[in-house]
């Protein structure tokens, strides 16, 4: 430990540590604007600036370590003046359209001139005027409000390993943007909305789909049906102001029966169909020397990048669509038929943690007899702004359950929406078709938790399966590249955003000084657990409606009817 002072309380901080951290652990707030720890610790902005006896100039306390007998000043009036003019120069060129910015009162920029403040700008002059980029089925990217803090560059470039946005010029000029100023629809972007995530600004959001959804609920013709992912339920109480990790299944359930649509459905429920699916591919693949491993295709980021940089892996992606886009397929053919409605006006929306899944939505290769099997995708975000646009008073909705006829499904389905949910859903299935019975022990715990790559070897009825499971871009790129130098595993699960799909580019967002010290993709991957273990049923094959598809319409797994609807094939 090293002896320190900040404003001239004494403090014996741990060795390695930045002053902000130190202030941090001692409860004195220094601003920050840029930084994000992990990610982006850069010391660009100025505005985490402090007073050091000694230094000739004040320094960005977010980079500085501490050391034997440092004096710190961080309020002092040099340190307050010297934030003031800096915050002030980011908002002379700063577009200040706050009334109408998706991120109005979640915008650090914002919150940061109330706090220091300001006043008055005491610097207006020439500001740039960037064309919007909305190119993209995605993201769209909105210069005039980009403070420079280069956080989205380096969750794209170092995490995720994409490295599609820098920056550009320098000066008045600088900006940040794709080479050649080319839109991210015409670069290898994923589409994950990671950069989004971490945006403190409204510089990156997600294209807004809401109209079209309200449009179509006001649309008599239209037959309005809802899905919601898992990791959604686990999240989106965040919006509304509880604590990160909320369950609000019930809640967001009565919520969307509020807003209007004839149904709400639960994604988990073709998740135990994927299951099904997806577990009969890997048996097949495995006894009849069918290609391996079997890599996981549910992640529409993932499959982008897999596109773009590992074709060579494309004829390992499962052949299985989505959950939520086979839940599409079944509604518009099975649930069609069953309830007599043309599938033309059934109208399907997914609620999702993603920003990816947008883009997935509009692929060819993911339709049925000329219809898209999901018609509209909004993120956990944009769900939550319609609830608040109809005035729902979410957190005093009483408890809804998802709808009937397609309503059940299990914990192993809701797991899906953290990293390794996936494979051990698959697992729990699995293991029982191999050894032939029922087992007690359902939890692979090997595969949980955060780690950027997991492994497992689990051995059913005299088979053993080697798995592993990659989360976040970055670690997949890591896994592959083993794979190519000779790793061998029979099943993989890779999802695009660190964390999976609790942790997803569509989720509400927390500002850097939540996110810095706080783990979301563990306290919300907790809840999802939670909810697992709180389900009565949580293995996918005793899902009673999956049965029951199977008995009326598609007959059994891997069936002529299940490969015509559920399942897809994605060529470079
Ligand atoms: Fe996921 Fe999904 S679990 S991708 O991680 O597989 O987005 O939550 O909905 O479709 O079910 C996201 C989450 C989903 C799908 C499911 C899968
Ligand atoms: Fe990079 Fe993902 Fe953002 Fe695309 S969406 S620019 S891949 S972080």
């Amino acid at each position: 430990t090293v002896n320190i002072t900040i404003d001239s309380k004494k403090l014996q901080v741990e060795q390695g540590l930045t002053i902000l951290e130190a202030a941090r652990q001692a409860n004195i707030k220094i601003p920050t604007l840029c930084f994000l720890k992990d990610i982006n610790e850069v010391g660009a902005c100025r505005m985490c600036l402090v007073e050091i006896k000694g230094a000739r100039t004040l320094q960005a306390s977010c980079v500085y370590p501490v050391s034997e007998g440092l004096e710190i000043y961080t309020q002092s009036p040099s340190v307050r003046e010297a934030r003031k003019v800096t915050l002030e120069l980011i908002l002379s060129n700063h577009d200040k359209k706050c009334l109408t910015c998706v991120r109005s009162k979640n915008c650090e920029l914002q919150t940061l001139a109330e706090e220091l403040n300001i006043k008055e700008l005491r610097f207006e002059g020439e500001t740039n005027n960037y064309p919007l980029d909305d190119f993209s089925p995605s993201i769209v990217r909105d210069q005039n409000k980009c403070i420079l803090c280069r956080r989205c560059v380096s969750v794209c470039k170092d995490v995720q390993t994409v490295n599609v946005i820098s920056a550009t010029e320098r000066g008045f000029k600088s900006a940040i943007g794709c080479a050649f100023d080319l839109s991210l629809a015409d670069v290898p972007c994923t589409n994950c909305g990671q950069c989004i995530s971490v945006c403190p600004v409204g510089a990156l959001r997600e294209k807004d789909d809401t109209d079209k959804v309200w449009k179509a609920l006001a649309n008599p013709e239209l037959h309005v049906v809802v899905q919601t992912a898992p990791a959604v339920r686990v999240a989106i109480g965040e919006e509304f102001g509880l604590p990160i990790g909320t369950r609000c299944t019930g809640k967001m359930v009565a919520a969307l029966s509020k807003l209007g649509f004839a149904k709400v459905f639960d994604t988990d429920t073709a998740a135990d169909l994927t299951i099904m699916e997806e577990g009969t591919e890997l048996l097949n693949r495995i006894q009849n020397g069918g290609k391996l491993p079997v890599i996981t295709s549910c992640s529409p980021g993932w499959i982008k990048f897999c596109e773009h940089n590992y074709p060579e892996f494309l004829d390992n992606l499962s052949s299985c669509k989505s959950p939520h886009e086979m839940f599409g397929a079944v509604l518009k053919s099975y649930y069609a038929e069953k309830m007599g409605i043309d599938p033309a006006k059934i109208f399907v929306v997914s609620i999702m943690p993603c920003t990816a899944k947008k883009y997935e939505a509009a692929r060819p290769e993911l339709s049925a007899n000329g219809l898209a099997d999901v018609d509209v995708v909004l993120t956990t975000r944009e769900a939550a702004k319609m609830i608040k646009e109809a005035g729902i008073d979410f957190n005093n909705l009483e408890d809804r359950e998802f709808d009937d006829p397609m309503g059940e499904a299990t914990g192993a389905a809701v797991i899906f929406g953290a990293t390794g949910g996936v494979m051990e859903a698959a697992l729990r299935t699995v293991a029982e078709i191999l050894e032939g019975k029922s087992l007690d022990n359902i939890e692979y715990t090997a595969v949980r938790g955060t780690e950027g790559i997991k492994e497992a070897t689990v051995e059913f009825g005299g088979k053993k399966i080697k798995a592993a499971v990659a989360n976040g871009l970055g670690n997949a790129r890591k896994l592959l590249d083993s794979m190519k130098d000779g790793a061998e595993y029979d099943f993989v699960e890779i999802m695009a955003c660190p964390g999976g799909c609790v942790n997803g580019g569509g989720q509400p967002i927390q500002p850097s000084s939540v996110r810095s010290w706080t783990d979301l993709r563990a306290e919300r991957a907790k809840a999802i657990y939670e909810e697992d273990a709180s389900l009565p049923i949580r293995k996918s094959h005793e899902n009673p409606i999956v049965k029951k598809m199977y008995e009326e319409y598609f007959e059994k797994p891997g069936s002529h009817k299940a490969h015509e609807l559920l399942h897809t094939h994605y060529t470079a």
